[in-house]
């Protein structure tokens, strides 16, 4: 009996912080109230890496959909073992009932993907949706695929074979006066590397599925207009490109791997070189951060992922999204999120 009202007692706790998203460190009411407001969009599942757009007046995301498949951590990620990916579609952002349209893709139904259904995103072409996601093929190695659907909610039908040429992860779409740039990389930044180097950045095809350049390396200059190079682990790429464009100016934005940072840089032009700017979120909990930013009803939001509800397991995240502004001059405000210890008990 005691037993049962220890474990109500502690459920109830956990529920509160979930709910509230209340920080680990204490904070008095003005503080909390200086905060964006954050939300999780859906307790229900683990998702992650939100790729967020406006198709037909109404908000979609395209996660990755994490699970509990049993593999435990390691430092090549093989515990993020994904293996189907489903849309979720939403019209107010803040309040509105989130819709789960269910499984868009499965990995079964992909012919050369062997495992690891990462981070995709989505665009749109003349009546057509392309589900565009990295995953590794029969030899182990990440490339990029589509997947094809004539409304945002799918059923998304494969290509046979990954894009030609393609490689690496995260691939993150942008269009800008019907040409449409792909910008992805992380792990596999070259063919056959293993290791994450800087970003890419290449035009696609009319018919969207094929490259139609070499990719280009996403250069990134600090203040003094020099390369930030890869060991500035602070500010460096590491993974999670995303494109978005601001009263003129390009927005490059991506996480900074180990120093669990999600970052940006401004440029003139979809190929850059962009210029370092700052910091748009501190780490929150869990390893990964991956984002995207999308202009909705007439404000801007941030689309992220956080481990808080699984107690800090890396690979089983929630989704998460919060307004994002502006100052004046253009630069992105900080969402600032302090990390919270997690204990090898509450990580399984
Ligand atoms: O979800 C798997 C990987 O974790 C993504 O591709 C990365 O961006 C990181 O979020």
């Amino acid at each position: 009996m005691k037993r049962n009202i220890l474990f109500l007692m502690l459920s109830a706790i956990t529920l509160v912080f979930v709910i509230f998203d209340i920080g680990c460190t204490s904070q008095s009411g003005e503080q909390r109230q200086q905060r964006p407001q954050k939300r999780y969009l859906f307790p229900s599942d683990y998702m992650a890496d939100p790729a967020a757009h406006v198709f037909n007046g109404r908000l979609y995301i395209y996660p990755s959909h994490d699970w509990r498949s049993g593999i435990t951590d390691n430092s090549k990620g093989d515990a993020f073992d994904m293996r189907d990916y489903h849309v979720l579609s939403l019209d107010d952002v803040e309040n509105g009932a989130v819709t789960d349209h269910g499984v868009i893709l499965d990995i079964k139904d992909i012919p050369w993907v062997k495992r690891q259904l990462w981070a995709p995103d989505v665009a749109y072409k003349d009546g057509v949706y392309y589900l565009y996601f990295p995953a590794r093929d029969k030899n182990n190695v990440f490339r990029i695929g589509v997947a094809i659907a004539n409304c945002p909610e799918g059923p998304f039908v494969p290509q046979p074979e990954p894009i030609p040429g393609s490689y690496s992860i995260d691939p993150c779409v942008f269009e800008e006066d019907g040409e449409y740039y792909m910008y992805f990389g992380g792990i596999g930044s070259s063919p056959g590397d293993s290791s994450s180097s800087s970003a890419r950045v290449v035009k696609l095809s009319q018919d969207m599925l094929h490259l139609a350049e070499e990719p280009r390396e996403v250069i990134i200059l600090n203040q003094n207009g020099r390369p930030v190079s890869q060991s500035d682990n602070s500010r460096r790429f590491f993974e999670a490109s995303w494109m978005h464009k601001y009263n003129g100016k390009y927005y490059f934005s991506y996480s900074t791997g180990d120093t669990h940072r999600l970052c940006y840089a401004t440029g003139d032009n979809p190929y850059g070189p962009f210029t370092y700017q700052g910091i748009i979120m501190t780490p929150v909990v869990g390893w990964t951060t991956h984002h995207s930013i999308v202009e909705y009803n007439g404000k801007w939001y941030l689309f992220h992922h956080d481990s808080r509800p699984s107690g800090g397991i890396d690979w089983l995240r929630s989704l998460k999204v919060t307004e994002l502004t502006y100052n004046p001059d253009g630069t992105i405000k900080n969402n600032k999120r302090r990390r919270c210890v997690v204990t090898p008990e509450n990580k399984s």
